[in-house]
């Protein structure tokens, strides 16, 4: 899908540096490109234009009219980022050169381009699929080594190859089913029913697992929400700031310091967590506190991992387990760890307890904590192939197709006609193309593209 429009933007970050990059990309590109360049061994103060002839592919060395020096790359198409002809040029990165080169261009037959214009063209030109143009935005929003590994794999098709494989058994299905209905006036019946439900099922099955591994993927992007809940005073605003080793909360020696929750995100070894500090489980007859402790009971829901601090001179580890279970119980995908502070008021003690982790929060001494932290995010055990789900479009698209294969594997039970079967299938299949990007409705690619900055 050839674009009619060349266009042009900044594409490294705004504000001053050492070197900054303006992006052409169109079928006047490399027109644009020659029109700006001077060799820059010629006077650079004479008007006239050397005919730099650009191999693709290959520096030049030029100057852009009595602004800058630069370095000026063109790409040939379809060998470029947009799949069109490219010309990329570095020059010092100062907002009024880039300005000044950006007008040249427009000048010369250019427009602005717009929010990721870039990417949305190399997806128009077949370069990336949608789920992989997608991944250019995560992988630069990759904060962390986690996240980072994630996007990399998607942006690689990682996700584009398990769509593919869907893709091909729900058709394989489909094409058995048309035949059928191409015969049905004769009322036969080409594919064994017992085996179009086993093939169905497989293919939830495979849905179902990426579906399900979004909890994961979304935890790694956003961070793992760890929320630190507990009595009062046992120290839970101390631990949030020793873990973000600065005083973000307030600390004192007063039962309901805390009272709204706090959060704050920190990468341990290259896992992202979002922690948040918590207002004390108590009964309070405050308004204040009240509304503080039903919070806690939010966070706790929305919550990955549970850090239940308690004060180790106040309790032993049965007193806690016990009161525990009278707070709230996890979910089964939820996890709780133990943990007993202010171990530095018990010197001489020996703290060994398997449900158990003893830190001192006052003293930072948490590093068996943050250990365990890391073992149970799950980060660390995911396979290095495993794809995993971290866009909520592709978890709701997904969740339809299940949806889709679920009504088709009752019909079939149901013996109900093969056209409705096969009509569920369809839409399934259409479901699958959203992912990828064969499949279109209209407000879907600005949404996506919209979301990304200018010059992407
Ligand atoms: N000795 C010792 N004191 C601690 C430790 N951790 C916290 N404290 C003290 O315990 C008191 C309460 O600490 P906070 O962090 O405010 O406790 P909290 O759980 O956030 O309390 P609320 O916000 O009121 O629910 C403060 O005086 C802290 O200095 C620790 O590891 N050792
Ligand atoms: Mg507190």
């Amino acid at each position: 899908m050839a674009c009619e429009d060349t266009i042009c933007a900044v594409a490294t970050p705004s504000g001053v540096g050492g070197v900054a990059i303006v992006r052409i990309s169109g079928s006047k590109s490399l027109q644009i490109g020659k029109s700006l360049l001077l060799d820059a061994h010629s006077d650079a103060h004479s008007d006239a234009h050397s005919d730099v002839h650009f191999v693709p592919r290959h520096v030049y060395y030029g100057s852009i009219s009595s602004l800058d020096y630069v370095l000026a790359t063109y790409f040939e198409a379809p060998n470029s980022y947009t799949g069109e002809d490219v010309v990329e040029i570095s020059c010092h990165a100062s907002p009024y050169i880039l300005q000044k080169i950006l007008s040249l261009c427009t000048d010369a037959g250019a427009r602005m381009a717009t929010a990721g214009e870039f990417t949305k063209r190399a997806f128009l030109n077949g370069k990336l699929d949608l789920s992989q143009a997608e991944a250019v935005a995560d992988i630069i929003s990759s904060d962390n080594a986690a996240s980072h590994r994630l996007a990399l794999q998607q942006l690689r098709g990682g996700l584009s190859n398990e769509m593919t494989v869907l893709r091909e058994n729900l058709l394989h299905l489909t094409s058995l089913l048309e035949l059928e209905l191409d015969f049905g006036e004769e009322d036969v019946e080409f594919a064994s029913r017992e085996e179009l439900v086993k093939l169905l099922k497989e293919i939830r099955e495979r849905a179902t697992s990426l579906c399900n591994s979004f909890t994961l993927g979304n935890a790694i992007k956003e961070g793992i929400p760890v929320a630190i809940i507990g009595k009062p005073n046992v120290g839970k605003s101390t631990l949030l700031n020793a873990l973000l080793r600065e005083e973000r909360a307030l600390v004192s020696d007063v039962a309901g310091t805390t009272r709204d929750s706090i959060e704050d995100t920190l990468v341990i070894n290259g896992v992202k967590f979002r922690f948040i500090d918590t207002a004390g489980l108590r009964d309070s007859n405050d308004v204040v506190e009240k509304m503080g402790v039903s919070r806690t009971y939010e966070k706790m829901r929305q919550a990955a991992i549970w850090l239940y601090v308690f004060d180790v001179t106040e309790m032993t580890v049965g007193d806690v387990m016990a009161e525990v279970r009278d707070i709230a119980v996890p979910s089964p995908s939820q996890k709780i760890i133990l943990v007993g502070n202010k171990c530095d008021l018990l010197s001489g003690e020996a703290f060994e307890n398997h449900e158990c982790i003893f830190i001192s929060a006052k003293n930072s001494e948490i590093s068996t904590l943050q250990k365990k932290l890391l073992e149970l995010s799950g980060a660390d055990n995911i396979n290095q192939d495993a794809v995993i789900l971290t866009n909520v479009r592709h978890y709701e698209v997904l969740s339809k197709v299940i949806e889709e294969t679920n009504q088709a594997i009752n019909a079939l039970e149901d013996h109900v006609s093969t056209d409705i079967l096969a009509q569920h299938l369809h839409t399934a299949l259409n479901h699958i193309g959203k992912i990828t990007g064969k499949i279109l409705p209209a407000d879907i690619l600005s949404n996506i593209f919209g979301k990304f900055c200018i010059g992407k």
